[in-house]
């Protein structure tokens, strides 16, 4: 039976060049239209999308164009008591947004704003018996959250031995039970391999230096398949090519040691072809609704890919390689 190969085809004259003044002045303004419908439907995900476009807005050298006081305001009020982190005032606290905390801190050089003790405390009662790690108190698991907590504690300076109690151990134990006959990675043992997944996990691996236990060539010939006609990755068999893979399949070649597996050339016309000339920003595909989450996507995915215009990314911690180096983080890549 043939495979069907969903995807899209990029027009003739499709954008080429990378709008850069664009990106930053739409960045810039969206955090700006507190009152517009797009901006109060994503409260729920709002610390989050503070790190994406602040750490777009770094990568593109306009960092200053972003309100530090008020975002470190922002950050405060999502503090809760037990030192987790919400993603809006009045919403709970999970780990996702806990990472996108400390993530702000870092880039802004201000880990004091944490109460590293209490953070701390609070990634270490969502460790499971079994290494794995709950989201929230309301205790789903997924390897997502097994990378949060790995990188949470990373960025705090807290993975030595005795700087916290969360079971390293079983922590990688737990990764592993994830891992697929076609060596990709799912969100829980037995589920299907996703590329999201898969960065979750060899980032984890990757900051505890485990990357030995992966199959590399197995994962890497699946990632490099993620790549369609079009130059867009998608991020399992059979789906639509969409620009946060060029995030999530590349990060993790970076990791491998097997960018240059895919064909480059064609991903960045992907990219580029997905870019909005009037309003700035890039969607998830071409002629598609921009997104502060696919323009960080899009602008990080360039960045691996060496655009010299743009500071260089971490592949793991998915910030600008210069804030890890300032933290002092020494991630594990093979190769
Ligand atoms: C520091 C960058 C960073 C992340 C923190 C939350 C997290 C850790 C990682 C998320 C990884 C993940 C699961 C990404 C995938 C996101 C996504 C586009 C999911 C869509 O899934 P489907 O099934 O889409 O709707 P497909 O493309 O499979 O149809």
């Amino acid at each position: 039976m043939a495979t069907i190969v969903k995807d899209v085809t990029l027009k003739q004259g499709a954008l080429k060049e990378l709008l850069m003044t664009k990106h930053s002045t739409y960045l810039a303004a969206y955090g700006s239209k507190k009152n517009d419908y797009e901006y109060c439907m994503t409260e729920y995900l709002r610390l989050s999308g503070i790190y994406w476009g602040l750490t777009a807005m770094d990568l593109l050298g306009q960092i200053e164009e972003m309100n530090k006081d008020e975002i470190l305001s922002y950050l405060n009020s999502c503090k809760h008591d037990c030192g987790g982190y919400s993603p809006a005032p009045q919403h709970d606290p999970s780990i996702l947004y806990t990472l996108s905390a400390i993530q702000i801190a870092c880039i802004y050089d201000r880990l004091d704003v944490i109460d590293v003790e209490k953070t701390v405390e609070y990634i270490e009662n969502l460790q499971n018996e079994n290494g794995s790690f709950a989201g929230d108190k309301w205790g789903e698991i997924d390897t997502r959250f097994s990378f949060c907590a790995i990188a949470s504690l990373a960025l705090l300076s807290k993975l030595k031995e005795g700087d916290s109690k969360v079971d390293l151990e079983k922590a990688v134990d737990f990764i592993i039970s994830c891992m697929n006959f076609d060596g990709g990675f799912g969100c829980r043992p037995g589920s299907e391999s996703h590329s999201g997944q898969i960065y979750c996990c060899l980032g984890a691996l990757s900051i505890l230096g485990q990357l030995h236990r992966v199959d590399a060539d197995l994962l890497g010939w699946w990632l490099c398949e993620r790549q369609l006609p079009s130059g867009g990755l998608n991020g399992r068999p059979e789906k639509l090519p969409d620009v946060c893979y060029s995030w999530w399949v590349l990060s993790s070649l970076s990791i491998l040691g097997k960018v240059h597996w895919i064909d480059s050339k064609k991903l960045i016309n992907f990219i580029l072809a997905s870019q909005d000339d009037e309003t700035g920003g890039i969607a998830d595909r071409p002629g598609d609704i921009v997104d502060p989450f696919h323009t960080l996507f899009g602008i990080t995915g360039l960045s691996l890919l060496g655009d010299s215009r743009l500071k260089k990314v971490n592949p793991v911690f998915c910030m600008p390689q210069y804030v890890i180096d300032r933290v002092g983080i020494q991630i594990q890549t093979l190769n």
